[in-house]
């Protein structure tokens, strides 16, 4: 990996060790609702930084700030500057400043005075993936590397704004990952321009940038450029590649540049135009009937029951929508915004909490598998920084229909971590893929019962 051999460029093995083992272990790769672990080792490495201009060899540097003095200064024409970032776990970035141009059919960013060999030792034809799962082999195989050169070919566009060049292939297709790995590090990264910002699509999506056609409207005042099919070069005066992650579904507002989840979900209200900031406060002799969102699921990790569960919550005095996650996000917004609870099982479908108001209740039902780690890093957590209330409901194996599959004693039951050892497709397969979920109503009507109780705090 390229990283890897940057680093090993001017850090200690220590270092090295620490970076290598956190950037490798525990990557679990997940087609649907994925969360990549990583050591809590890799956090705090120091500053790294590449600097230059023209005429002087690419340097690492070692906690930023001083420069090597430059060796020959006088073919200098024009100052450009590449910076890159690899120390955060889940994406490399790079920002470049000066003449910068980019020819996009053949991923190439020129940087004048950029001396490949001289940094990336070895790694001349590795470039960056600007998809924000770095360790994750099975998103990141479907998305295109770009490369640096310093030639300099004329140019055939020029634009007086930075230009944000990133993938929209790895998983970005599934609901969990679009949000998570594209369009939260896409605010992240582009919401200081202020629209002032051109976006450079790689692997291009009809079907993506239809859905968050909106979000892209919303964060750059231009069109979106196809950059794969860009025959001719394009020169910006500022190109940065890849985007910023902190944690899943989550912006960590003690890091640059400061923004929070709760500035992400205003965003999104005022993107999607949605009316409730606040959910329903409910007070004692008052008859407002709460609304409760059940996310309906038809092929896998289904309820088998709905209708048994749409009664028992309407006993509770609940109005009751239940629904079908679906792509339509000006839609599927609106009816989330309108709720005050919302519920379903582990799946991507459960992104959607973004759009409910503060205070809401989100309840996330756990099937069998041992997945409550992946449940609590995917939404669980996140959650909490939404300004929400979370309650989590794990099924018993009575309420799994693998019960009607694998008999009572059998290691599906007994040791999910065996499974899990065996690789990640037959965990998924068992647990993800092929289990339906038949809640217990009257077990669960004391989830619905604690929910009522926050809404009335
Ligand atoms: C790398 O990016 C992270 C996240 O934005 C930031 O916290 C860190 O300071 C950056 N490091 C450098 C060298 O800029
Ligand atoms: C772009 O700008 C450069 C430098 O100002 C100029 O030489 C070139 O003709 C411009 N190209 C186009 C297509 O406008
Ligand atoms: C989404 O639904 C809204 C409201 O029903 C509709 O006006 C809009 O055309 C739909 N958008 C897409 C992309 O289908
Ligand atoms: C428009 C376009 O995609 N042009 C070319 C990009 O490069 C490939 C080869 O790398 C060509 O096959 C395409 O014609």
């Amino acid at each position: 990996m390229m990283y890897k051999s940057i680093f090993a460029r001017s850090f200690s093995e220590h270092e090295q060790k620490k970076m290598g083992c956190g950037a490798f272990i525990g990557c679990l790769i997940i087609a649907f609702c994925i969360c990549a672990f990583f050591s809590p080792s890799l956090a705090p490495l120091p500053t790294r930084e590449l600097k230059f201009a023209t005429g002087i060899n690419l340097k690492m540097l070692r906690n930023t700030v001083e420069a090597s003095k430059p060796q020959n200064l006088n073919v200098i024409t024009m100052e450009s500057q590449i910076i890159c970032n690899f120390t955060e776990a889940a994406s490399d970035f790079c920002e470049m400043h000066g003449d910068i141009r980019i020819h996009g059919n053949s991923s190439t960013i020129f940087v004048p005075g950029f001396n490949l060999e001289d940094t990336f030792t070895g790694q001349n034809s590795l470039g960056i993936k600007p998809y924000a799962r770095k360790g994750d082999e099975g998103a990141m195989e479907t998305v295109r590397s770009f490369t640096f050169s310093p030639e300099m070919p004329g140019c055939t566009s020029n634009h007086s704004v930075p230009g944000i060049v990133f993938s929209i292939g790895g998983y970005a297709e599934n609901n969990f990952h679009g949000f998570t790995d594209v369009v939260i590090p896409l605010y992240l990264t582009s919401r200081k321009f202020k629209g002032q910002v051109k976006f450079l699509l790689a692997d291009k999506n009809a079907r993506w940038t239809t859905k968050f056609k909106i979000i892209l409207e919303k964060l750059s005042n231009y069109k979106a450029i196809d950059i794969d099919k860009e025959e001719g070069v394009h020169c910006f005066p500022r190109i940065i590649l890849g985007l910023e992650k902190h944690k899943e579904l989550n912006i960590d507002p003690l890091k640059s540049p400061h923004y929070s989840m709760k500035n992400f979900r205003e965003f999104l209200r005022s993107s999607y135009h949605l009316k409730r900031e606040y959910a329903i406060t409910l007070r004692h002799g008052e008859k407002k009937r709460p609304r409760l969102l059940i996310i309906s699921r038809k092929r896998t990790r289904a309820f088998m029951n709905e209708q048994e569960l749409v009664k028992m919550a309407q006993n509770l005095k609940f109005d009751v929508v239940l629904l079908e996650a679906h792509s339509n996000l000006t839609e599927f917004s609106e009816v989330v915004n309108s709720c005050d609870v919302m519920m379903g099982v582990h799946g991507a479908g459960l992104t959607n909490l973004v759009f409910l108001p503060n205070n809401a209740v989100f309840i996330q039902v756990v099937p069998l598998g041992r997945l409550e780690w992946l449940a609590r890093t995917d939404f669980g957590d996140p959650s909490k920084n939404m300004n929400l209330r979370y309650l989590e409901y794990r099924i018993e194996q009575r309420e799994s229909s693998l019960i009607q599959k694998y008999p009572p004693e059998d290691i599906v039951f007994k040791d999910p971590y065996l499974i899990q050892r065996r690789g990640w497709s037959d965990f998924r397969s068992v647990y993800l893929d092929n289990q339906n979920v038949k809640l217990d109503v009257r077990r669960f009507r004391a989830t619905l019962v604690e929910a009522l109780r926050m809404l009335s705090m």
